[in-house]
């Protein structure tokens, strides 16, 4: 069994509208201008450095933005243009959502149950609903249109679509997968908010994945009881702005790389996994040493955690953890000391950040056999060809800059849909097919 990443390609209508409530990056760059191009050559350069590394590595698309169509579902009418000027002119927060290039993040695309936990022994991809957040609850249905389509083959995929919208569901960001190592039947861990948190300044933090949403996804993928657990989030890190638990947590194989304060009750936690996965190794990073704060702010746990092909473990870390001098000298106490992290990688991600999104948001994980692996479409499959085609996409299509008043321009509106398409004909896909 090997992990394959697929990463979003940030889309060229990537923009800092402010939209998610809860993600204090999100809400501090709000009305700055944004640098589509640059994000996208950021977020491809993360995928050729894990090629690099010898690891498979996936993509998805792009999704259409503005996304017309959502817009006709409330009432606007008429052409494309049509529709997106009396948005405009209306009601422009509606234009900002349909706007959002937020399919970037696919570690909310979907949640993974990969073949070995499941009871029919194939992999399980449920679509997430994304029904917290307005602009994320667009992207369900080109989600579900494109992972049906990478994932076609019955006899290794079963793609679900997502939950109805009154349970709350983000996918892999609030999951995580816990074995001796990807190819062993493995304990899923799904971490839920119980409900929205009041921050010091009387802001609220919704918590964004529902204990019933959580339960119905393992219910789906046929989870034998032994082998998943529903723990809650810390309140405090919500609080804190953990919107997400990958923003405090993260796991790879039979390691557990978090934060002291991730889990309303951590104790539990680490009981059931030491009992259900006897090798498992708690790398755990101290509040006193590592506030929440600063976590979150570095997005040192929004780290990929991946095996290596000789076997050791590194973290991919975003530029933002190698800046603040106390978090990178504990990591460097942690790849010294007895574990299998063994080396350190940072990525440049400072787009996606801004919005919030670290190198774990960019990508959803999906662990296959040989043969599984064989039946992807290999549309969606990277090699360093496939890279250069796309950076000469992005190089020739995507908008240099976005401000906010831009997204009235109908300019704006034609370069963002004619993009996409560039890119979507330079991978082979025929119009209309996603
Ligand atoms: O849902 N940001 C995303 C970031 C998602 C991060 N994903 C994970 N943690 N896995 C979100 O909050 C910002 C959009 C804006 O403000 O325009 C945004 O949607």
């Amino acid at each position: 069994m090997r992990e394959i990443n697929f990463d979003g390609l940030v889309g060229p209508s990537h923009n800092y509208a402010g939209l998610s409530l809860g993600n204090i990056a999100s809400a501090s760059n709000a009305g700055a201008t944004s640098a589509p191009r640059m994000a996208a050559l950021q977020g491809l350069g993360k995928m050729r450095r894990m090629l690099a590394l010898g690891l498979p590595q996936g993509l998805l698309l792009p999704q259409d933005r503005p996304d017309a169509d959502w817009l006709r579902k409330l009432g606007f009418s008429g052409s494309d243009d049509a529709v997106l000027r009396a948005a405009w002119e209306q009601d422009p927060a509606l234009l900002r959502n349909a706007f959002s290039a937020s399919s970037m993040w696919t570690a909310n695309a979907a949640t993974v149950s990969p073949a070995p936990d499941t009871a029919d022994g194939r992999c399980h991809l449920s679509v997430a609903n994304l029904s917290t957040m307005l602009h994320r609850g667009i992207e369900h249905d080109q989600t579900f249109r494109q992972l049906r389509l990478a994932f076609a083959d019955a006899r290794f995929f079963a793609v679900h679509p997502a939950l109805p919208p009154g349970l709350g569901d983000e996918g892999a960001a609030n999951f995580m997968r816990l074995g001796e190592s990807h190819a062993e039947r493995s304990l899923e861990v799904f971490v839920y908010g119980e409900r929205a948190v009041q921050g010091s300044a009387g802001q609220v933090f919704p918590a964004r994945q529902h204990r019933a949403a959580s339960a119905a996804i393992a219910r789906r993928h046929g989870l034998a009881a032994a082998d998943h657990t529903l723990v809650p989030q810390g309140e405090i890190a919500i609080a804190t702005g953990a919107f997400h638990n990958d923003v405090v947590a993260v796991a790879n194989e039979n390691v557990l790389f978090t934060h002291e304060q991730a889990f309303a009750d951590r104790d539990l936690v680490y009981r059931v996994l030491r009992r259900r996965v006897p090798g498992a190794v708690i790398v755990e990073a101290p509040a006193a040493r590592i506030s929440l704060d600063l976590a979150i702010r570095t997005y040192l746990f929004n780290s990929q955690l991946v095996t290596l092909p000789g076997g050791d473990m590194a973290l991919i870390l975003p530029q933002e953890a190698r800046e603040a001098s106390a978090v990178w000298e504990w990591l460097e106490e942690v790849v010294a000391a007895d574990n299998p992290i063994g080396r350190l990688e940072v990525v440049d991600v400072r787009e996606s950040m801004r919005n919030g999104g670290g190198p774990a948001c960019l990508r959803l994980r999906v662990a296959v056999s040989r043969e599984a692996h064989a039946a992807i479409d290999p549309r969606f499959l990277l090699d360093e060809r496939a890279c250069d085609r796309i950076e000469a996409v992005i190089a020739r299509e995507w908008p240099e800059n976005i401000a906010p008043e831009d997204l009235g321009e109908p300019d704006l509106w034609h370069r963002c849909r004619s993009a996409r398409a560039a890119l979507l004909d330079v991978l082979g896909f025929a119009a209309g097919e996603l």
